[in-house]
């Protein structure tokens, strides 16, 4: 089977971008691929965190991924920085980096002005650290979310570098998209971002739901009633995209253009449809974190042996190809 390797940063509850985004196909791709799944808790330190938060953070992140239906049996989830070769190939990847390659990446711009006050090395290698990530278990199929497509073919270009200087060593990956590669956020937002709190979160009530989904902002021109709207204007209308089946969508998207429902009623029919789609993992969740919790850390610590295992190998090979091993 080909490998498939992708991530998640613990920097806060799993959001509707991140699971309609990346984690349903990971869920469907499973099953395909030798899969690798990461908690990159090394990414999330490039932003400003909490240490003692951290450490809560990553076995809820590993919890929720299990109760969003990645199997124990069928993905290697495990913790980044419990392998620490993802950080000795960084620093190897780093010396055939070109420093213009990462200044020009689209998530470091947009995170140089998020987090202005503290603009530090680790966000502007990223990508670099991201590479080593999905090469050090020669990783052929990334499945994620469009924001980081770019990252991907970044990593095939030092894939690409490191073969032509050391000789054929890595696999030349390629990113893999869901029929929804880019989710709004809330606010209207290009993106549903966890740091930019315009989020719905996998594990949220109905009520907590219908707290933010009531007063988000829908297509500008309704603000009547009795006003038709243009559906391809809101961002409500983006999430039926996600989960309305598409005879009740066709139902909406007329009721809006005439003005035969209103926004309140398209709002709730969303909600309704969304918690078919949570409620399972919300009830999934609560038994893992409950009963299922022991086994689920004793299977990370499992899964990280496993993972330095498979790193020290591919670490073997390229130690000698740069002339790191002693005669
Ligand atoms: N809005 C989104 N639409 C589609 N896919 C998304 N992903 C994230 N947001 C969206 C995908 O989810 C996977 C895991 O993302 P991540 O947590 O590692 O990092 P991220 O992309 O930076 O996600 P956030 O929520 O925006 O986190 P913060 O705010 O901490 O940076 C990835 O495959 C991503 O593409």
């Amino acid at each position: 089977m080909k490998v498939l390797f992708t991530g998640i940063q613990p920097t806060g509850d799993i959001h509707l971008g991140n699971y309609f985004g990346a984690i349903a196909n990971w869920v469907r791709l499973q099953h395909e691929y030798t899969t690798y799944i990461s908690v990159v808790d090394l990414h999330a330190l490039s932003i400003p965190y909490e240490p003692a938060d951290m450490p809560g953070r990553v076995a809820d992140l590993a919890l929720t991924l299990y109760a969003c239906g990645i199997q124990v049996d069928k993905a290697v989830l495990f913790v980044q920085s419990e392998v620490p070769a993802h950080s000795e190939l960084t620093w190897i990847f780093n010396t055939i980096t070109p420093l213009g390659e990462l200044e020009r990446m689209t998530q470091f711009k947009d995170k140089r002005e998020q987090f202005r006050a503290s603009v530090n090395v680790a966000l502007l290698d990223y990508p670099v650290l991201q590479a080593a990530d999905i090469l050090l278990y020669k990783g052929e199929v990334v499945p994620v979310g469009e924001d980081q497509v770019q990252h991907v073919e970044f990593t095939r270009e030092v894939a690409r570098h490191f073969n032509s200087r050391y000789g054929d060593t890595f696999p030349e990956c390629q990113a893999l998209l869901t029929a929804t590669p880019r989710v709004l956020g809330l606010d209207g937002d290009a993106k549903m971002s966890k740091s930019k709190g315009n989020t719905i979160g996998v594990l949220e009530t109905a009520e907590q739901i219908w707290a933010k989904v009531g007063p988000a902002k829908t297509d500008p021109a309704r603000v009547r009633r009795t006003d038709p709207g243009t559906p391809e204007k809101c961002t409500i209308w983006s999430y039926h995209l996600l989960v309305t089946p598409e005879a009740e969508r066709a139902d909406i998207h007329k009721g809006c253009t005439t003005a035969g429902i209103g926004c309140i009623d398209c709002k709730k029919r969303f909600q309704a449809n969304l918690m078919k789609v949570l409620d399972p993992i919300r009830e999934r969740y609560a038994e893992l974190a409950g009963a299922g919790r022991k086994g689920i850390m004793e299977r990370l610590d499992a899964n990280g042996e496993k993972c330095r295992a498979v790193a020290a190998t591919t670490m073997a090979e390229v130690r000698e190809k740069m002339g790191l091993k002693r005669e």
